[in-house]
């Protein structure tokens, strides 16, 4: 099965390149697609670069041109649910965009006309998670990730995406590319460590964190790429 795994940031595909070992380099739309064997499966890996837009090209180029059967994003998230520490692991139910504003039309935040607010990642690909999480003896926590253009670093702005939208997690790729895989039809799961809480804090905890929440996050990843079927 041909598997696309990315990230947004080098460090958060660093350790899956790390793992895999021996890969071939393929440059296009301002990416590197590193395409490898793994598990039995064909991947092919890359970093989008931040935000929505970035990371929807980058899911794009996957879908049509490596024609990816599955999408997992590995990644990094500031925690909104109290329940969530730095390190900890979640994975989305269901995705938004928490900076999407037509208000002004009657319509609810993060709702755009012929979309809508959430996005449900792929039941399947969560399933195989929680048993992958059992197995490996770590706690996975489920729950809805909002996305948007911004590194959130204020408890007002993360209490109104809390109060908006039920959000657990934020960070600033995980809905374009559910958005970008819905509509091509491809099935998607997104993972993402804590590397902070999103208040005053967050630049410091992000800069301190970043890479040990991202190898969290890449070593579950490959753990569900070698239980999944082909
Ligand atoms: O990809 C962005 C979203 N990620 C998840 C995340 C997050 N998102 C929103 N708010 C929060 N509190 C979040 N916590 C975790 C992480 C990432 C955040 S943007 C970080 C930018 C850091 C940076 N800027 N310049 N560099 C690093 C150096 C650099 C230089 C050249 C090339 C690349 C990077």
């Amino acid at each position: 099965m041909k598997i696309a795994i990315m990230g947004a940031m080098r460090e958060e595909i660093d350790p899956i390149l790390e793992t895999v070992g021996t890969y071939t380099t393929l440059e296009h739309a301002g990416n590197i697609f590193y395409e490898c064997t793994y598990g039995g499966h064909e991947l092919v890996i890359a970093y989008s670069k931040i935000g929505k837009v970035f990371s929807a090209i980058t899911a794009s180029v996957m879908c049509e041109r490596f024609g990816a059967e599955k999408l997992l994003f590995s990644g990094v998230a500031g925690g909104i649910s109290k329940e969530l520490k730095i390190g900890d692991l979640v994975m989305a139910s269901s995705l938004c965009q928490h900076d999407v504003d037509i208000t002004a039309f009657g319509h609810p935040y993060g709702f755009i006309p012929e979309g809508s607010v959430m996005i449900e990642a792929d039941q399947e690909l969560r399933s195989l998670a929680a048993e992958v999480a059992v197995d490996m003896g770590v706690d996975l926590y489920e729950g809805i990730i909002a996305t948007g253009d911004q590194f959130v670093a204020s408890s007002e702005r993360k209490g109104w995406i809390e109060s908006t939208f039920q959000a657990d997690a934020l960070e600033m790729e995980g809905g374009s590319v559910a958005c970008v895989c819905h509509n091509f039809g491809v099935p998607f799961f997104v993972l993402r460590s804590i590397s902070d809480t999103a208040d005053g804090d967050a630049g410091i905890d992000f800069d301190t964190f970043l890479q040990s929440s991202a190898k969290i996050s890449a070593t579950f990843i490959l753990e569900m790429v070698k239980r999944l079927g082909h």
